[in-house]
Parts: structure tokens; C-alpha cells; sequence
């Protein structure tokens, strides 16, 4: 098709700083196709629509999910992202961003894969806060945030 994104994904460090940077993911990215490897280990800040590893905006997503650390997020997937997202699920730690109505969800966008044990944090909400497969901790912080599938909840209603 051309439009598909495969591959093995390295350890990268994405830094997205003021403004809205829209969108990105630590590993493929495909348009129109699909996305698909085993995701690396990436450092993502500051941008607002986060996936951890692949992300295909109109195909399947999919691989091995790698460890992600990502802050500053108003949206974020820390494993697979796409239509439909599946994998086996990287151990991701999530910290949103300072602006309410977060949706932080710990494994792929399709919650019926495997899942990692994800550290979800909130900050200002409310937030929404997925864990999704594995044992997960899922931290709201200030605010009236919603959590499901965490094993261990702190600061949440
Ligand atoms: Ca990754
Ligand atoms: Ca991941
Ligand atoms: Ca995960
Ligand atoms: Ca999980």
C-alpha cells in the first residue's frame, strides 16, 4: 500500500515544549495504513496527544509495547493507538498535563490485549484515567477524576 508503518522502534526522547504540538508516538506513525513493531522505550513531554508506541490513525496498530515515560499530556495511549490498537502491553508511566479533562489510558486503545503495569498520575481535573490490563496505579491528584481497571487508586473520589 505504501502507506503502512513497520518496524522495530529505537529508545527516543521527544520533547515538545509551549504550545499545542498536536500530536506524535514514540514509535511508527501511519495516516493511512497500518502501524506495526515492537515499540522502544521513549521519553515524551509536553506534547498533547500522546501514543507510546504505534499509532495509525485510520488502520491497525500493533507490536509489543515498549516502557514509555510520558508527562504533560492531555491524551495519551502508552501502548498501541489505531483502529484497532493491540499488542502485548509495555510497563508506561503517564503524567498529564496541567490542563483538565485528561484521558490517560495505561495499555492499547483497544483494552482487550495484554497490558503492562502502568503508573497513571492526573493533574489538575478532572481526568479520566485508564489502567487497562496488568496491575496498575492510578494516581488522580487534585480534582474529580474517574479511574478504571486500577489495582491501586490514590486521590480519587
Ligand atoms: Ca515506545
Ligand atoms: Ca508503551
Ligand atoms: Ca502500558
Ligand atoms: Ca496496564
Amino acid at each position: 500500500m505504501g502507506t503502512d508503518a513497520i518496524g522495530a522502534g529505537g529508545e527516543d526522547t521527544i520533547i515538545g515544549g509551549p504550545g499545542d504540538d498536536d500530536r506524535t508516538s514514540g514509535d511508527n506513525i501511519s495516516l493511512g495504513g497500518e502501524a506495526s513493531g515492537d515499540g522502544g522505550d521513549d521519553v515524551i513531554s509536553e506534547v498533547e496527544r500522546v501514543t507510546g508506541d504505534n499509532f495509525a490513525l485510520q488502520g491497525e496498530a500493533s507490536g509489543d509495547g515498549g516502557d514509555d515515560d510520558i508527562t504533560g499530556a492531555d491524551n495519551a495511549v502508552g501502548d498501541n493507538n489505531g483502529t484497532p490498537g493491540t499488542g502485548t502491553g509495555g510497563n508506561d508511566t503517564i503524567v498529564a498535563s496541567a490542563q483538565p479533562n485528561g484521558v490517560l489510558i495505561g495499555d492499547n486503545s483497544d483494552g482487550d490485549s495484554s497490558g503492562g503495569d502502568d503508573h497513571i498520575f492526573g493533574l489538575s481535573g478532572p481526568d479520566f484515567l485508564d489502567g487497562g490490563p496488568g496491575t496498575n496505579e492510578c494516581d488522580g491528584g487534585p480534582g474529580k477524576d474517574l479511574a478504571v481497571n486500577c489495582e491501586t487508586l490514590v486521590a480519587i473520589p
